[in-house]
């Protein structure tokens, strides 16, 4: 049976504070050794329980079993010195201290592959995976070695797709590779970020979507929001080429932001993930704003490509209100998908 308006989210939920630090990006781990093994498996079961309760049908991890959506899969990585630290502009927006690749990168083990193995242990539902994407990926490293940043994306992009055979292999349905530097770099993305991500995914049988957004609520993206004018069309900028590219879903941001919803007409023909809920508030959205965004979205994609969604990753959110939101996001849809069949 095929599932209407399948409902999604872009990947992360809070975790619970047992675990480590709620409403916190890269927040330290509270367990170690065993403990932590069996918490964060614990912590993922959660997760999957929260979105089955909201009504959510391609189920996630939760992205329970990392510590942030890049750093954690490239701390697997062989060629990346984390005690080596340099202070760089992520997104050309905020500072981090993020690690440096020291040498060639390769990958020595998987990385996510058991903890996607015990997700499919826990349903029978669809369930989606989130990988880095290779232009994100170092946009969030300082480069000592390749001194290129092309170059360190095409060796990423192959380390990926050999991560992204083995997470199809343990039976996800749905590859994901977040994408936010997408929405800075246009210049690059169209060059070469387009072709590394097409590498990543390249060969999978299962269906692969790319997630660009603009960003989590952190302030450093907020106060960029603010600088971005009366209409967000940085999508205009990647999406006549994500239409001619491989990958099968897009997912975008919708909710409450100034992206122009009929940009959605330059990816026609793909399957689109729909962002109806907002991750930069707390205000939880009544499903009918939720429905309101999707009636809005149906205008420029049809009904069997649309994937209700949240705008981006809750991880930063406090659970309460990340579960409200996920409810919402289930019966706004459900409300959309009563007046498809009527
Ligand atoms: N998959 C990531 C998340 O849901 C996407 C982050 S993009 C800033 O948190």
């Amino acid at each position: 049976m095929t599932i209407v308006l399948p409902t999604t989210t872009a990947g992360s939920l809070p975790k619970p504070s047992w675990l480590a630090q709620p409403e916190t990006l890269w927040s330290p781990w509270k367990l170690e050794g065993e403990e932590l093994v069996a918490g964060k498996r614990d912590a993922l079961r959660l997760a999957v329980d929260d979105q089955r309760q909201a009504g959510i049908d391609i189920l996630g991890d939760g992205e329970q079993t990392r510590q942030h959506f890049v750093t954690t899969f490239i701390e697997h990585l062989d060629g990346v010195d984390f005690e080596k630290r340099e202070t760089v502009r992520i997104r050309n927006r905020y500072d981090a201290s993020v690690p440096t690749v020291v040498g060639a990168v390769s990958r020595p083990k998987p990385v996510f592959v058991d903890d996607a193995r015990f997700l499919r242990a826990q349903t029978d539902r669809p369930i989606k995976w989130t990988l880095p994407g290779p232009m994100t990926m170092i946009d969030t490293l300082y480069d000592g070695h390749y001194r290129s940043r092309e170059k360190l994306a095409w060796e990423f992009a192959r380390i990926l797709n050999e991560e992204a055979r083995e997470l199809e292999a343990a039976g996800v349905d749905i590859i994901q590779f977040d994408e936010p530097a997408f929405n800075v770099f246009f210049d690059e993305a169209n060059d070469w970020g387009i072709a590394t991500l097409e590498r990543a995914a390249e060969g999978l049988k299962a269906e692969t979507a790319v997630h660009i957004c603009y960003g989590y609520g952190i302030k450093a993206n907020t106060d960029w929001k603010k600088t971005l004018g009366s209409e967000w069309r940085q999508y205009e900028g990647t999406f006549p080429n994500l239409q001619r590219s491989k990958i099968d879903i897009i997912s975008l941001e919708c909710q409450n932001s100034r992206v122009p919803m009929d940009l959605i007409e330059l990816i026609r023909g793909k399957k689109v993930m729909v962002g109806a809920i907002d991750v930069a508030t707390g205000t939880i959205e009544t499903p009918e704003q939720v429905a309101e965004t999707l009636r809005h979205a149906l205008r420029f994609v049809d009904a069997d490509k649309l994937y209700p969604a949240t705008n981006c990753g809750m991880a930063p959110l406090s659970r309460e209100v990340a579960r409200g939101k996920l409810k919402a996001l289930g019966a706004g849809a459900a409300i959309v998908r009563k007046e498809l069949a009527a």
